[in-house]
């Protein structure tokens, strides 16, 4: 009953908004079929951080992509309902951006415009040599460390792996967006990898939303927190 009342709060707040700035995680993709990193079922009750540093990556290159390719790349699964909700807020002009943690790409196989990948995106690869850009294909085909076709280099996807920076334009972008929502719900986030997490400190309104199924360390500063699936929250079931 509790639930029900926050769920249409919810609802009202986004009827209300032309301004919403959506903030996620593993858990918008986890519909999909793509596994989160902290929940019970996520893949850390299996394996540890290390395997996607960018020390492991230097010093193990072919176990890293052992790992990764199994791990993280998952080239057959298609948005959910939670990718489409979104999409479609854009469309009517109230939601002004997404910015994710996620590197899967489903928010713009959704039909987002406007998605600011933080930690990047397993589609996006390149020669750490020469440059020369890669799609995900390279990475799959190869059999075991994927070799740049031009100068022999070792190819490296544009994900952020543990131990390596964000992109200054990626920050200062989410910042800008977030500065300036009037509603922001972030949703589907364990709110523990930091820079990105601490972006949410930048939110000037009172109208921040959390949506999530486990508690995040956020939930004292939220304005109304749902602890229940993305789309149960968004009533999409
Ligand atoms: P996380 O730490 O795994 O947290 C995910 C959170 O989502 C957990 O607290 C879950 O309780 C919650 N959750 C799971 N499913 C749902 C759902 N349907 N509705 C609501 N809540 C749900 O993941 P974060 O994104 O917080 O951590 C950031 C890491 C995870 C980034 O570096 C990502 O690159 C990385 N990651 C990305 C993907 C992906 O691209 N799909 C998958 C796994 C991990």
């Amino acid at each position: 009953m509790v639930l029900e009342v926050e769920m249409s709060e919810l609802l009202r707040m986004i009827e209300n908004s032309n301004n919403i700035v959506f903030f996620g995680g593993a858990g918008v993709s986890t519909e999909s079929g793509i596994p989160d990193f902290r929940s019970s079922k996520g893949l850390y009750s299996k394996s540890p951080e290390y395997l996607l540093s960018r020390t492991y990556f230097d010093s193990n290159p072919k176990e890293f992509y052992e790992f990764y390719k199994k791990n993280l790349i998952y080239p057959d699964v298609k948005p959910s309902k939670i990718h489409y909700y979104l999409s479609k807020l854009e469309k009517e002009s109230k939601l002004k951006a997404i910015i994710t943690q996620n590197i899967d790409g489903l928010h713009q196989m959704a039909g987002s415009k406007k998605v600011i990948e933080l930690h990047g995106s397993v589609y996006k690869n390149y020669c750490m040599k020469c440059g020369k850009k890669y799609d995900v294909e390279i990475i799959l085909c190869s059999k075991d460390i994927p070799r740049c076709s031009k100068c022999g280099g070792i190819i490296k996807p544009k994900v952020t792996l543990y131990e390596e920076s964000l992109e200054n334009q990626k920050i200062e972008e989410a910042i800008k967006f977030i500065e300036e929502a009037d509603l922001l719900i972030v949703g589907g986030t364990s709110l523990v990898v930091y820079p990105a997490a601490g972006l949410l400190e930048y939110y000037r309104g009172d109208k921040l939303v959390l949506i999530n199924k486990d508690k995040t360390p956020y939930d004292r500063k939220a304005n109304l927190v749902i602890n229940q699936s993305l789309e149960e929250a968004f009533q999409l079931k």
